[in-house]
């Protein structure tokens, strides 16, 4: 037998130990263990089985690194049928975190012990799957329609006494799984109880499908994933018990065979893997328990907020005492909300705003903290004297970084007498919310400065990727790339509305106009602005964006931009005004527009959008092509089930999408310029997840 099982016969209990670290995925071995151990016990002439996981987790579901490899049987199925199948009394006994295929093999058991602390749920969805190995026939029979419904198109997890309210489990006890299971499994026999297979259970009983299914698939946005696990769950009150295997099965196979999987494996592994860079292996980070933080506006409140939540003292700096109490008002807002939430509670709320934080209007205050994030007016001279300063008051030793999102932190750096020391931490507003975190990383940046970066990032829960200088780093550099070719879009005949449309459709949290208002048009007029003077003359640029902002629209905060917020809408109403302002830009340039397709506009922004990306990774800006789909998963909106958008280049063929950049080069030879890693790989037939591979 494999040692990914240990087999242990104890009295009359047969004990089958998964020894399959980190997680206890059902790999090939665990598979192989399980069923060999289920055959043992018996001709052993044990009457009951125990199952359980060594180690932090029982099994945390089937091994994700065997999707897309030849099948290995036995499969996680044929498992989960031959220990529901044996004749011996078979019990799991959970603890850490019970999902996916995982779960399958408990509700395969005859009966459920865990400790309090387990964990339970179907995750199978979010990597563009459904549970594949009797999940979705057998947690109906266990919970009814609704709750099964709820758990396998959300994957929510629940907790082991809500799994015990609704069936899934039998028994919580407090202990260790192998004693807490023994002792149940020793009671069950000690009773006389019998086998008790979920299979053999009434059929859940059905519901208004065709509504349910209509609210799934309103929240699913366009992933397939849901709406799959949802029929499979319905064959469970339709069909008795192995034809629902075959439905689950069919669409099981459906999802597996669909690009959503590609890209949420992708994103699964690439979340992970963002982390962990070769470079960082063995350096220490500084010591980090107390931050400053200076300006108190939305973002700097927005970072302070998120280091107070993450355990850390905080020492906010402001220029007045007017402005001081202001960000005292913003951070216990964004507290108040945490609270209302229930992520704290009013004790902590009360330590955190008043022992852990503290609000100063002198640069003295700043001089024991181990890290200080500038987060002040997006300015070179504003932001090289607040380093002055900086440098001036701070302890050796402790890290300088800039919360710029365009200027170029060696400049920053380099007004400092401790280059070394500094970094820049761009995160994304509102900082306590979102996830991006940028690490940009200066020519000077010392290996540990890196790592406190990356430490910062992870005790706040940020996804941190690594960025190198250039103007925007890698987000905000393709993110202004894609925006151009929206902006000529519009000047060709697109409309702002037409374009966010369609890249909703195309599974964008937002689209891009309705996003600008968001962040506030000024930004990027300011952008504008200061690149004017070094702009190339092929450059095709369009007047209307700044035409808005001359009249005062800068998005939501004014009340108008692109969309017209006056009714109090979150998410506006098209502004008339802005056809008007697009016209006389058309006017102007002698453009006569022509209609767009949606399938049109999707496929330039996203040629435009890879093609950055490609130069942001072979300029060595980002590390690798998961780095940049990453940026725009978690900073940008990009649609988590596309994976990023070089695992949508790779997935929708690069030779493609490099011939259609190369006919869009006829209109406009300056902009669709090919990157040449694109070209590079085209030539050599190989994907950027090659290069992920290869890091
Ligand atoms: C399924 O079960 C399909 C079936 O229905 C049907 C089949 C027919 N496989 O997250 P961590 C790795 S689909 C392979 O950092 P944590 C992970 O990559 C599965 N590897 O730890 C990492 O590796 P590395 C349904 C896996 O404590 C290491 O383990 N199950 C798997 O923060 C540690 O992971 C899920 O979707 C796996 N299944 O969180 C659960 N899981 O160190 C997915 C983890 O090299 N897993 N790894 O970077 C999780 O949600 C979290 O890992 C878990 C632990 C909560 C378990």
């Amino acid at each position: 037998m494999p040692d990914a099982i240990g087999y242990e016969l104890l009295g009359d209990i047969a004990i089958l130990e998964s020894r399959n670290p980190p997680v206890n995925a059902l790999g090939i071995d665990v598979r192989k263990g399980l069923v060999d151990g289920i055959d043992r016990a018996a001709r052993d002439g044990a009457k009951a089985i125990l199952i359980y996981g060594a180690g932090r987790t029982y099994f945390a579901g089937a091994d994700i690194r065997e999707f897309g490899m030849k099948p290995m049987e036995p499969g996680l199925p044929e498992v989960c049928d031959h220990i529901e199948a044996s004749p011996l009394l078979v019990v799991s006994a959970l603890h850490g975190t019970a999902l996916g295929g995982g779960l399958e093999v408990a509700m395969s058991s005859h009966y459920r012990i865990a400790v309090p602390s387990a964990r339970v749920g179907l995750p199978e969805v979010g990597l563009g799957i459904l549970p594949g190995a009797g999940g979705t026939q057998r947690l109906p029979r266990l919970t009814g329609i609704e709750a099964a419904i709820g758990m396998v198109t959300t994957g929510r997890q629940v907790g082991a006494a809500e799994a015990l309210d609704l069936g899934i489990l039998d028994r919580v006890a407090e202990g260790e799984p192998r004693q807490i299971g023994l002792t149940y499994t020793q009671e069950l026999l000690d009773s006389g109880a019998q086998r008790r297979p979920v299979c053999d259970m009434p059929a859940p009983a059905a519901i208004d499908f065709q509504a349910a299914l209509g609210a799934v698939q309103g929240k699913a946005r366009g992933q397939l994933s849901p709406v799959n696990a949802f029929l499979a769950v319905q064959a469970a009150a339709e069909l008795p018990f192995r034809d629902g295997l075959a439905r689950e099965r069919e669409l099981f196979m459906e999802l597996m065979a669909s690009d959503q999987r590609h890209g949420l494996i992708h994103a699964f592994f690439s979340e992970r893997a963002v982390g962990k860079l070769p470079e960082l292996k063995g350096v220490e980070p500084r010591e980090l328990s107390a931050i400053g933080v200076i300006g108190g506006g939305t973002m700097g409140a927005g970072i302070a907020t998120a280091a107070l939540l993450s355990g850390l003292n905080v020492t906010m700096l402001e220029m007045t005492p007017a402005a001081a109490e202001a960000a005292r008002g913003r951070i216990e807002g964004n507290l108040n909300g945490a609270l209302k939430r229930g992520k704290i509670s009013q004790a902590q709320f009360e330590a955190l705003t008043t022992q852990a934080l503290s609000i100063s209007t002198e640069y003295d205050a700043l001089k024991d903290v181990d890290l200080v994030i500038e987060a002040v007016f997006e300015d070179m001279d504003v932001k090289k004297t607040v380093f002055k300063r900086l440098d001036a008051v701070c302890k050796p030793g402790a890290v300088l970084a800039t919360n710029t999102s365009y200027l170029d932190v060696n400049e920053i750096a380099a007004a400092t007498s401790r280059p070394q020391d500094v970094i820049g931490l761009h995160f994304f507003s509102p900082a306590h919310v979102m996830k991006l975190l940028e690490v940009v990383v200066a020519d000077k940046t010392a290996p540990d400065v890196v790592a406190t970066g990356f430490a910062l990032g992870k005790k706040m829960g940020k996804i941190s990727v690594r960025a190198g200088v250039c103007d925007g780093f890698i987000g905000n550099r393709i993110l202004s790339t894609y925006r151009t070719c929206a902006d000529h879009m519009i000047l060709d005949g697109a409309s702002p509305y037409q374009i966010d449309k369609a890249l909703v459709d195309f599974g964008f949290a937002m689209g891009p106009f309705a996003v600008a208002d968001l962040a506030g048009l000024d930004i990027g007029w300011a952008v504008r602005k200061r690149l004017a003077a070094t702009r190339d003359k092929r450059e095709r640029v369009p007047s209307f964006p700044d035409t808005l902002c001359e009249q005062g629209n800068f998005g939501q905060k004014t009340g108008k931009g692109y969309y017209d917020y006056a009714a109090g809408l979150r998410a506006g109403v098209p502004n008339p005004d802005v056809p008007t302002m697009v016209d006389a830009n058309r006017a102007e340039l002698g453009i006569t527009p022509r209609d767009f397709t949606d399938k049109e506009i999707v496929r330039r922004y996203m040629a435009a959008m890879v093609n950055e990306a490609a130069r942001v990774v072979g300029e060595g800006i980002a590390r690798r092509p998961l780095d940049v789909d990453m940026t725009l998963l978690f900073g940008y909106g990009f649609p988590r089930y596309r994976g990023g958008p070089l695992k949508w280049a790779d997935l929708t063929g690069l030779e493609g999408l490099l011939n259609d950049i190369k006919t869009y080069a006829s209109e406009d030879e300056y902009f669709w310029q090919p990157a040449p890693l694109l070209q590079q790989l085209v030539a050599q037939g190989r994907s950027f997840d090659d290069l992920n591979k290869e890091a």
